[in-house]
């Protein structure tokens, strides 16, 4: 049998990762958090029986090698054990507030989580993904980003996963092991967080149609992303621990859409076509003649990502990994009108 272990099981693609492993036959194992309010599995409620979930915390070498323990004692006959380390304080903005514990969980976090991966694994049986992300490329040095365009990242949490991406190459070279980075372009889902752009805006819309608010407020309307379904990028993540050698791959759709279409594809969706007066942070969003979508500098970073179009040539080629659900379906999913 092969063991998957999962840092940030219970997160968006933490939840469909697991769903897909338990189909493929894995034992899957995975990492939570305790939270004071909720169990914080909500995502992964429905296989929860089918699951070995361990308390720990990326910031505790010590935990995480107990874990380790604890699943080589209930496993002992395994053939391969894949890591997935998918933990993180994802959220850019969020990091400009919390630069140091961004690092200490999304660097750091990956170097401790590695260092004990190295002691308790034999080294042929290692297969590590590392969730890499376009955030890398930040200001962006060329256009559509591929796996040779240089980095050049604008926020605490970027320079924090380049540190990681760096270490897993730097023990791939150093001690032969299999590690490879997933550098994911953006990706959503109905079970992505509330605070991120595309849920926040399919939310919003939802709302405002619904008459339980009044106006969306969001920042930057001109940044440009390329979003795909977080369903196609973890298998993605599974062939590239699949692929007879470990790699770097970007994984994305090519196409790239403003924050200002976004909220007009939401509209959309309800046959409503909205209009926009003023430039910049005076920018309105109207409906016939109300004003229901404004910028609220708050929401501005302090350095921002203007635009990224991923080029995901080689996972097709290499891996035969492929996405193409549209940006509308998404925001149709999240709705739940699909
Ligand atoms: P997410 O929904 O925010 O999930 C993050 C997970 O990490 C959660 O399970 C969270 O646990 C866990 N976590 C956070 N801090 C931790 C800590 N100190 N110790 C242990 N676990 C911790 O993120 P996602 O969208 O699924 O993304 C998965 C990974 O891919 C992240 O590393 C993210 O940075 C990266 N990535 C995401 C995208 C994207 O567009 N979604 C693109 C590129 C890369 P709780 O549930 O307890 O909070
Ligand atoms: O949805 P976002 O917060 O995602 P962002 O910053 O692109 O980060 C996500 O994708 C990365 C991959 O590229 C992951 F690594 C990372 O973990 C995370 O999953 O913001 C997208 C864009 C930004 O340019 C932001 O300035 O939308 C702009 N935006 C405009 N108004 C807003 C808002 N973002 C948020 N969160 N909230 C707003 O009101």
């Amino acid at each position: 049998m092969n063991i998957a272990f999962i840092t940030g099981i219970s997160g968006q693609d933490g939840s469909y990762l697991s769903e897909f492993l338990l189909e493929k036959g894995y034992a899957v194992c995975g990492l939570v958090r305790r939270h004071s309010t909720i169990f914080g599995t909500y995502r992964i409620d429905k296989i929860l029986k089918d699951l070995d979930l361990f308390y720990g915390d990326m910031t505790d070498s010590l935990g995480l090698c107990d874990v380790f323990d604890k699943i080589l004692a209930k496993y002992p006959n395994y053939q391969r054990f894949e890591i997935y380390n998918l933990a993180a304080q994802s959220h850019v903005m969020v990091s400009f507030e919390v630069p140091e514990y961004t690092a200490d969980v999304d660097a750091i976090g990956t170097l401790r989580l590695l260092d004990v991966v190295l002691k308790k694994i034999p080294k042929e049986k290692i297969r590590f993904y590392q969730a890499s992300t376009s955030e890398l490329y930040g200001e962006v040095l060329e256009e559509p980003q591929s796996e040779t365009t240089p980095f050049n990242p604008q926020s605490p949490y970027a320079i924090a996963k380049l540190y990681a991406f760096w270490t897993v190459k730097q023990y791939r070279k150093a001690y032969g092991i299999f590690a490879s980075n997933g550098i994911l372009f953006n990706h959503t889902s109905p079970r992505r967080g509330e605070t991120f752009v595309c849920h926040k805006i399919a939310r919003g819309v939802q709302r405002i149609m619904e008459g339980r608010l009044d106006v969306l407020e969001l920042g930057n309307l001109d940044a440009q992303r390329d979003l795909g379904h977080a369903r196609d990028y973890v298998e993605g993540m599974w062939r590239i621990l699949q692929h007879h050698q470990p790699d770097e791959f970007v994984l994305a759709t090519g196409k790239m859409y403003s924050v200002r279409q976004l909220v007009e594809f939401a509209f959309e969706i309800y046959g409503k076509h909205i209009t926009w007066d003023g430039e910049g942070k005076h920018e309105k969003g109207l409906l016939d003649g109300r004003i229901v979508c404004q910028v609220n500098e708050r929401y501005y970073r302090p350095a921002e990502v203007e635009k990224l179009q991923g080029d995901a040539s080689k996972a097709k080629t290499e891996l035969g990994w492929s996405t193409n659900v549209s940006v509308q379906d998404i925001l149709k999913e999240i709705m739940g009108k699909n």
